[in-house]
């Protein structure tokens, strides 16, 4: 393992950061407090974290409609987002975009998308202009397998490799399209599509940190190199229903139990940190600790918080420059 104790904890403190978010956020929807849509992420943890932990701030992130994992590990403010998804004043946007819209250009969070596919131009947009202005950027579109089939992807896979982007495509297959089983509704291999338009693809375990920070190490090495785009197809698997409120009437009864049992990356994380005799239990804890107090605090400010005001809705309409 090329990580040091530092990073470790940190990669272990982001994926519980984000499956607690996740946690908390199905429980207060619940409620009936936030409004509109909510598509959680947690089962995928290892995917974000292990894929962003060596970008930077000046790299960017293209997201999903199933965004809070990849704000969280691209280092969004955990109480901005969740008053974003509340809908109130302090969130990130302001309270006007909600979970489905949550984007911080001072992280190098593009934002969140609700256009299935509609990521991967905006990471080759970011992409051209690193590459145009010699920034040494790196941009990563993320997208599910769902997004995988759309022409958007497809279009954008080309123009990386043409013009031999410093981009990353991250296909997030867990399985599903809203209720569409991946296992008859994407044709061929992924991986072999992407080596049909000549970028170097490679298939890992998206459960396993480890594996997804390798491969996306040697994808972020090739991007900086000025070699071109790489593509990384995760098998995982999300743990609550398309959006929230979602009967999930379409997976096995015990499906879900299942893969929190045997197939859970903090849990597989932990293994293999204790193992290798990296990380003791007790620091472990102690993060876990921490990352519930820090969301405690979150909804406790968010709730507390002023909703926008009607002339709020004429603010950040232009961009100015
Ligand atoms: C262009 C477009 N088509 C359809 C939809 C409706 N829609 C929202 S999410 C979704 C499924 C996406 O599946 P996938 O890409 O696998 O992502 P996952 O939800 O599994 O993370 C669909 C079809 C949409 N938002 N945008
Ligand atoms: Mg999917």
């Amino acid at each position: 393992m090329q990580l040091n104790r530092d990073e470790l904890l940190r990669a272990y403190r982001d994926m519980c950061l984000i499956r607690q978010f996740e946690e908390r956020v199905h429980a207060e929807f619940a409620t009936g407090d936030i409004p509109g849509f909510v598509h959680l992420y947690a089962g995928e943890e290892a995917s974000a974290v292990g894929v962003c932990m060596d970008l930077t701030e000046r790299d960017t992130i293209a997201s999903t409609h199933r965004g809070h994992g990849h704000c969280i590990a691209k280092g969004c403010d955990v109480d901005g987002m969740m008053a974003e998804i509340y809908g109130r004043k302090s969130g990130l946007c302001g309270g006007k975009g909600g979970s489905m819209h949550i984007a911080d250009l001072d992280r190098g969070m593009l934002g969140a998308n609700g256009i299935v596919g509609g990521g991967a131009p905006l990471a080759c947009g970011a992409a051209l202009s690193a590459k145009t202005l010699k920034t040494g950027a790196v941009a990563v579109a993320f997208g599910g397998d769902g997004a995988s089939n759309q022409g958007t992807t497809a279009e954008a896979m080309n123009l990386a490799s043409v013009w031999r982007l410093p981009v990353i495509f991250v296909l997030e297959d867990n399985g599903y399209a809203e209720s569409t089983a991946s296992a008859w509704s994407v044709g061929g291999d992924p991986v072999k599509r992407a080596e049909g338009f000549g970028i170097p693809a490679t298939r890992v375990d998206g459960h396993d940190f480890f594996a997804v920070h390798e491969a996306a190490r040697e994808a972020v090495a090739r991007a900086r190199a000025g070699e071109g785009p790489s593509f990384l197809h995760l098998k995982l698997a999300r743990y609550f229903g398309h959006f929230e409120g979602d009967g999930m009437t379409y997976r096995a009864p015990d499906e879900v139990a299942r893969l929190r049992a045997e197939k859970d990356c903090l849990k597989l994380f932990r293994r293999k940190v204790s193992e290798a005799g990296l990380l003791e239990g007790a620091a472990l804890d102690a993060i876990e600790g921490e990352v519930a107090t820090l969301i405690e605090g979150a909804v406790r400010r968010a709730k507390a918080d002023a909703m926008p005001e009607p002339a709020d809705l004429l603010t950040d309409v232009y961009v100015s420059y």
